[in-house]
């Protein structure tokens, strides 16, 4: 991507579009095409197309998507479905009819099988069953990719996809009801130390594993295989290692300093008991992630105390 290029980036607002919008201000890219949900509604099609032929942006990332953690995915099975196959099919197809240069596709690591071979390699794509709790919406990434390998086979387009793994960092959401396991168990520890309650409640059994990505590691993904990857095949994003969800709650009580005990609501589902990408892809590609853990946890606390 020149540096004068025109860049679109949708979901510029969320987690991974403020992510990726830091990422090409800081590499010294300066023409955005920015739209807020309240200025443009992504699951209308005629506004996207209009958007699009008035602009025409040299490259876009897709990064809008309706998200959120297993409980939201559980109970909103047909929004999941329905605004990301919107979302997306519309900005894939407006993107053809302007002639964009290359498109970036925010898949996810929740398209693979429930119980794909670990860590998962990138042909385990639609080798198996998926897990039940966020079908809908790995089924729409899944669209998503296809239309992307579609349009570049047929029409000659240059769309690539990405599968990140878990995220986390700067911009998440954490109502709690909503989000992911790491926003919410922040906001649950904080919370605690602040009321002095004695426990905090994490939800199932503790023992799934997650591969969690600072955000930002993910942005300079995304934007180093802009600029160096060419191919219809999907790419894993991870940082390589997993952590079980118990794990996870000890690194944030201690970070966070709250002296109180953990207790686990086992009505609460679990989820896919494990989904660690494998990353030799990627690194072979020339790319690894940079942000350990703890220190991205940092981070987030750190974000989270001064803005919400
Ligand atoms: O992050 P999470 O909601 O989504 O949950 P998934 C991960 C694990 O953390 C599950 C447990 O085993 C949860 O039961 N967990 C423990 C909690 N305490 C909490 C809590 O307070 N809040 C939440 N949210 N979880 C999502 C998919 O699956 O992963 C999405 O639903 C997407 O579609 C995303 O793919 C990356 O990792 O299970």
């Amino acid at each position: 991507m020149e540096k004068s290029a025109k860049i679109y980036i949708a979901g510029h607002t969320g987690l991974v579009g403020s992510a990726i919008l830091r990422s090409l201000q800081a590499q010294g890219y300066s023409r955005f095409l920015l739209r807020t949900i309240e200025e443009l509604d992504l699951t209308k099609q005629s506004l996207v197309e209009s958007l699009m032929q008035q602009e025409k942006p040299d490259y876009v990332f897709l990064a809008a998507a309706k998200v959120g953690g297993i409980h939201a995915n559980n109970s909103y099975p047909a929004d999941f479905i329905y605004i990301n196959l919107q979302i997306q099919t519309n900005i894939i197809h407006a993107a053809y009819q302007s002639v964009v240069k290359k498109l970036c596709f925010l898949g996810s690591s929740c398209i693979y099988p429930k119980f794909a071979p670990q860590p998962i390699k990138e042909d385990s794509f639609l080798d198996g069953k998926l897990e039940p709790t966020n079908e809908p919406y790995a089924i729409a990434k899944i669209a998503g990719i296809e239309m992307c390998q579609a349009y570049n086979r047929q029409y000659g387009t240059n769309y690539i996809s990405v599968m990140p793994t878990n995220l986390y960092g700067l911009h998440d959401n954490f109502d709690l009801k909503s989000s992911h396991v790491l926003p919410a168990l922040i906001r649950k520890f904080i919370e605690a130390r602040k009321d002095g309650a004695p426990s905090v409640t994490v939800w199932g059994t503790g023992s799934p594993k997650r591969e969690f990505l600072f955000v930002d590691d993910l942005a300079d993904a995304c934007v180093f295989l802009m600029n160096h990857y060419d191919d219809s095949e999907i790419v894993n994003i991870g940082v390589g290692e997993d952590v079980k969800i118990l794990e996870l709650a000890k690194i944030i009580k201690e970070e966070v300093e709250y002296n109180g005990t953990i207790v686990f609501d086992s009505t609460k589902p679990d989820g896919t008991p494990q989904k660690l990408l494998d990353v030799s892809k990627i690194h072979q590609l020339g790319w690894k992630a940079k942000t350990p853990l703890r220190e991205g946890i940092r981070k987030t606390i750190q974000w989270y105390l001064e803005n919400k």
